[in-house]
């Protein structure tokens, strides 16, 4: 409210024989104080980023629970931005159709893929200074999202990051899983140091103009760029907390990871590698 108000204030006018008239020394400035009044008034407290890849059994349920957590935690001003990378099942038709409805702003990307770059088109387009970022398929559970802006307010950090290896984490996922993920983060906590507990974790708040300061080095295929993340974060003194959540392995769609042993090590060695660049030559 402070905003828009701040913004009407620029904006001068008379009242004459019956007719409000808006005073501007031109279009251009009259434009300008138009566009920063409907900026003010569109403003949210919290823009709850999701990339999507055929995400169609969870991306209705998604936006519900979002929205319910959020909602029972108070907030009402919040966005949900699905940006989706042209899915080939439902997708893209479900979230229209939630678009339509308020709080959903969709985001469709044709010919490009990429969890990383697509929610980082998500931040450039949000209209709040708080983004949650999150996977569609309830690895992350939605309930948390208001305990992570919680602690980024109270605490006032600029990024406070979701893990599954602080006291009260976990994951709930098929053992093999469960194994290869807590060795590996093992790996990667003694190659990146102790910044954190979850160099992988992929569920944080951030404050919008911190993470859009940040210059990324390397191209990210999956979820490796969260080792960047929080790197960059780290290395910018940003102030980083980290709250525990319980994973929760994906119920609904293909899980890529879970088909092929050899799609396992093809992981380990993109994270690694990307762990060792990042600590060692960059
Ligand atoms: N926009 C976009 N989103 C993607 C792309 N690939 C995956 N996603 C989404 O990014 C999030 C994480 O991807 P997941 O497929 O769940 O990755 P994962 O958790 O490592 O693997 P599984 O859950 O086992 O399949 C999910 O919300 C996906 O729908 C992509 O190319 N573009
Ligand atoms: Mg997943």
């Amino acid at each position: 409210m402070a905003a828009v108000n701040e913004a009407l204030e620029e904006v001068k006018y008379v009242y004459k024989s019956g007719k409000l008239e808006l005073e501007a020394k031109s279009v251009a400035e009259l434009q300008h104080l138009i566009a920063k009044v409907v900026a003010a008034t569109s403003k949210r407290s919290v823009s709850v980023i999701v990339p999507t890849y055929n995400e169609e059994g969870n991306v209705g349920r998604l936006v519900e629970a979002i929205s319910s957590s959020l909602e029972s935690s108070g907030r009402k001003d919040f966005e949900i931005i699905i940006v989706d990378d042209s899915s080939r099942d439902k997708t893209p038709e479900l979230m229209d159709r939630h678009a339509a409805s308020g709080h959903v702003a969709a985001v469709h990307r044709l010919g490009i893929r990429g969890i990383f770059s697509a929610i980082m088109d998500g931040v450039r387009v949000a209209r709040s200074d708080v983004v949650a970022i999150m996977d569609a398929d309830f690895s992350h559970p939605p309930a948390k999202i208001p305990e992570l802006l919680k602690k980024m307010e109270e605490g006032g950090f600029d990024l406070v990051s979701a893990s599954r290896f602080t006291a009260g984490g976990g994951i709930d996922a098929p053992f093999s899983r469960k194994f290869a993920t807590i060795l590996f983060n093992s790996v990667i906590r003694i190659v990146m140091g102790g910044v954190v507990t979850d160099w992988t974790g992929g569920f944080h708040a951030v404050r919008r103009d911190k993470l859009l300061n940040l210059s990324f080095k390397y191209p990210a295929k999956w979820g490796e760029f969260d080792l960047e993340l929080l790197f960059r974060a780290k290395k910018a003194s940003l102030k980083i907390a980290e709250i525990p959540f319980v994973y929760n392995f994906r119920e609904e769609g293909k899980s890529k990871s879970a088909e092929k042993f050899s799609f396992f090590i093809g992981y380990a060695w993109l994270y690694g590698k990307r762990a060792l660049q990042l600590r060692f030559s960059d």
